[in-house]
């Protein structure tokens, strides 16, 4: 095995402002800035999991999230690192799904304390500096080759907002919309997040490990626990991606929001692709196969894809991009005053284009008006919405919105059915009671 990669010319102090390599688009130019100092990030304690019994110092670098006393269910959840309150979040298992109650007043991106957390098992703490990304498989010209944390900080970065949304997202109302029996966590609408990713692009990376041109898919692995379901190993969380879209728009990203990523969300590096099934952004990233042959997992075979009368025998075609749809800013079930006017809040989204139109009833789908629309459309990233309802008077009322992309896609009245419950896109009856 080759030691650490030479990363070209870009070894030096400020490498990361100097001019992009060959290779690096007009419009990753755009995103070129320089690269944080490195020596905050470091510094970590070595390796151990967090639980949910033992008390888990945050490093210095995860934001702060909400302090309440102890037992009050402001402690890690089961493998959570950062703090995950019940004004936020909903446990689900290993997973914690943001309310959406907590995104009202937030900006167009979500603050770390209230991002989704999707873990298989739980977030390892790993120490970046003696982290090492290998890049290896058929698909390179020479061996295998491995890069140092502080080796990515000195390539060119790039800085992207990009949602990234759980293929699962919305689940729950398969069987309380539709009356469908479906199988995975039970997800309301909380399972995505909008963030600002600044890392390397994959395509640099793969590039300087001696990308060939007989090279057909990519495959990031995480450092993660290997995932057992129904007491069968499926081994480490990985998921194929054709090179043509891991040379497109996918980040090997190390910083979130402007902070080094934080440990739930893959520190010290993550996959992110923007507008796909979230599995597919890989967190924690350890090993990357580049291969001359098509690669598969459980992750791209008996997972994501779509099963069921309306899909081929044997499923779909691995998942890829996310579905469109809108969520309010409201508890469900929320109660309102009758006869005063409510400014009512939501978000949409879609991973075809960006957001074009919302439209919004108040009386169950019978009539519909233009939401205002905040946020100009963007490919990869939600828009916020808001309405005015004066509600007639006491009772129960159905809110619903309904979302149009830049692609002309539309939420359907119906989603259509799949036993996993993969990608809901339906209009969801988001009930209310006015009083
Ligand atoms: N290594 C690893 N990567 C992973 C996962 C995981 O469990 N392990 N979960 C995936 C899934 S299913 C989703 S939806 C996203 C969630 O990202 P987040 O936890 O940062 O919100 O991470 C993906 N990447
Ligand atoms: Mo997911």
């Amino acid at each position: 095995m080759r030691a650490a990669a030479d990363p070209g010319t870009a070894t030096g102090p400020g490498a990361g402002r100097g001019p992009a390599p060959s290779g690096i688009g007009r419009r990753d130019l755009l995103g070129l800035a320089a690269v944080t100092p490195l020596a905050a990030w470091l510094g970590l304690g070595g390796a151990g999991r967090a639980t949910a019994a033992t008390s888990v110092s945050a490093p210095a670098h995860v934001p702060p999230g909400p302090v309440g006393p102890a037992g009050l269910g402001t402690e890690p959840g089961p493998g959570i690192v950062k703090p995950v309150s019940p004004a936020f979040f909903t446990l689900r298992e290993t997973n914690a799904e943001t309310n959406w109650p907590a995104l009202r007043g937030t900006g167009r991106l979500t603050p770390v304390d209230r991002f989704f957390v999707r873990n298989h098992t739980g977030t390892p703490r790993i120490d970046a500096r003696t982290w090492r990304l290998t890049v290896r498989g058929s698909g390179l010209r020479g061996g295998p080759v491995a890069f140092g944390y502080d080796d990515l900080l000195a390539m060119p970065s790039v800085s992207r907002a990009a949602f990234i949304e759980c293929a699962g997202n919305g689940r729950v109302h398969y069987p309380n919309q539709q009356g469908e029996q479906v199988r995975g966590t039970p997800w309301g609408l909380g399972g995505i997040g909008t963030a600002r990713w600044r890392g390397v692009p994959l395509g640099e990376v793969l590039r300087r490990a001696g990308l060939s041109r007989g090279a057909v898919d990519v495959m990031p692995s995480g450092l993660d626990d290997a995932y057992v379901h129904a007491g069968r190993s499926l081994g480490r969380v990985r998921r194929p991606m054709p090179v043509a879209k891991a040379l497109d728009d996918v980040l090997l990203a190390y910083e979130m929001n402007g902070e080094p990523l934080p440990c739930d969300h893959g520190f010290p590096v993550r996959v992110v692709v923007p507008n796909w099934v979230g599995i597919a952004s890989i967190k924690w990233v350890g090993d990357i196969e580049v291969s001359a042959e098509p690669l598969s997992s459980p992750w791209s075979t008996d997972l994501y894809r779509l099963y069921g009368p309306a899909h081929p025998e044997g499923g779909s075609d691995p998942l890829t991009r996310q579905s469109v749809k809108s969520a309010f800013e409201l508890a469900e079930g929320a109660t309102l005053a009758a006869g005063r006017v409510h400014r009512i809040t939501g978000r949409s989204w879609s991973g075809a284009g960006g957001i074009r139109r919302v439209e919004i009833s108040t009386d169950g789908g019978a009539h519909w008006q233009d939401a205002r629309l905040h946020d100009a459309p963007q490919y990869g990233v939600w828009s916020r919405w808001s309405t005015h309802w004066r509600p007639p008077g006491p009772g129960p009322a159905v809110l619903m919105a309904r979302a149009t992309d830049t692609a002309g896609r539309t939420q359907p009245d119906r989603a259509v059915f799949n036993t996993h419950g993969y990608l809901f896109d339906a209009v969801v009856r988001h009930a209310v009671t006015v009083e």
